[in-house]
């Protein structure tokens, strides 16, 4: 729903920065027309989330086969008041700092609250809460790629949460956070809590985490943290079916892209004639996504002036998930300037939250 000058929210929605520019659309055609030149053929995950993209995505969170999510739901039902009692310790060296000389003792900064990918926020309530259980007010920072996923999580937010505040970045991840590194030392005291949630790191090569990583820790203060969430390697039946659900929504978020492409270049892709394929790689420890070409056949992309060709079963490779184990979590935060604090699992151990502090 849109805000108006009646809208009783708005003056706590201080702004949606819209960071999505003209250069976006032009990296969207270079990407597309590049990755589809390309040999393999290549999507990129980024431009899974169009408005029906994030909606396909919500409802994937939602599948029996994608634990993902609830196990992950488990833990911050759990852990929430510990992972923010850990970050705001972190934060102050512990629960309030003082002057030893004077004896003045400063009350706890407050914690903000910064979060990579958004989407509906629904996790994030948890935090919200345990956070606003230990001070009066919270400004939340929501960063994701979908504007409407944004406007539509800050206004239901706003009106759970009587003492929020939202400033939020329609944005890639690049720049969001060079935004946002530039506007750190504008913002004050406050200390920040940095979310990275649901297994997003995963969407990320060793390199590319690691590159996103340092990109945030450039943001954070020595004693910010990040709750970031990653999945764990497992069996190969239980990770093909969380990324291939009997009800085809995977499939559908999968094949959306082709349908983005038709509307926004003209192509004329028949989506009928392709098939989602997840495969667990084991050896590379990750989920990879295709969109396979049931027969051979020519597609034409008027709005990028191409003109392509599948042969039978070619793929369009469209994402990889990446797996973790715990070792190669540890040693990712140590390569990018955190340590890892705590680290929190499901019962089943399915899932990891870890808190990265920034050292
Ligand atoms: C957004 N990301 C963490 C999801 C994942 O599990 O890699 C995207 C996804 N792709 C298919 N299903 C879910």
């Amino acid at each position: 729903m849109p805000h108006t000058a009646t809208d009783p929210h708005a003056a706590r929605l201080r702004r949606i920065h819209q960071l999505n520019t003209a250069d976006a659309r032009a990296a969207f055609k270079r990407d597309t027309a590049g990755g589809l030149r390309a040999n393999p053929k290549q999507l990129f995950p980024k431009y899974f989330y169009d408005e029906l993209g994030s909606e396909l995505f919500d409802a994937i969170c939602l599948v029996p086969e994608y634990y993902l999510t609830r196990a992950e739901n488990e833990i911050l039902a759990r852990h929430a008041e510990e992972i923010v009692a850990v970050a705001a310790a972190t934060a102050t060296g512990d629960a309030a700092t003082g002057d030893a000389a004077t004896g003045n003792i400063a009350a706890p900064a407050p914690l903000a609250l910064l979060e990579l990918g958004s989407g509906s926020a629904t996790k994030t309530r948890r935090l919200i809460e345990a956070i606003l259980k230990r001070q009066p007010e919270l400004l939340y920072l929501p960063v994701d790629i979908s504007a409407s996923a944004l406007e539509a999580s800050a206004h239901t937010l706003l009106q759970s949460y009587p003492a929020l505040s939202v400033e939020a970045y329609a944005s890639d991840y690049d720049t969001a956070l060079a935004h946002l590194a530039g506007e750190r030392e504008s913002r004050g005291e406050g200390r920040l809590l940095a979310l990275f949630l649901g297994s997003n790191i995963g969407n990320f090569d060793r390199d590319g985490a690691e590159g996103f990583l340092r990109a945030l820790r450039g943001v954070l203060r020595d004693g910010d943290s990040l709750l970031l969430g990653a999945d764990l390697k497992k069996d190969r039946a239980t990770l093909e079916a969380a990324y291939d659900d009997a009800l085809g929504i995977t499939a559908a978020f999968n094949l959306n892209q082709l349908v983005r492409l038709n509307r926004e270049f003209g192509a004329d892709f028949n989506v009928r004639a392709f098939r989602h394929v997840a495969l667990y790689n084991e050896e590379a420890g990750r989920v990879e996504i295709y969109i396979e070409s049931k027969f051979a056949q020519v597609v034409q992309l008027p709005g990028l002036d191409m003109e392509i060709t599948f042969a039978e079963g070619e793929r369009i490779h469209t994402e990889n998930s990446n797996k973790y184990d715990t070792g190669a979590l540890d040693a990712l935060a140590a390569d990018t300037g955190f340590n890892c604090a705590r680290r929190w699992m499901d019962e089943a151990g399915r899932f990891s939250s870890n808190l990265f502090v920034a050292r």
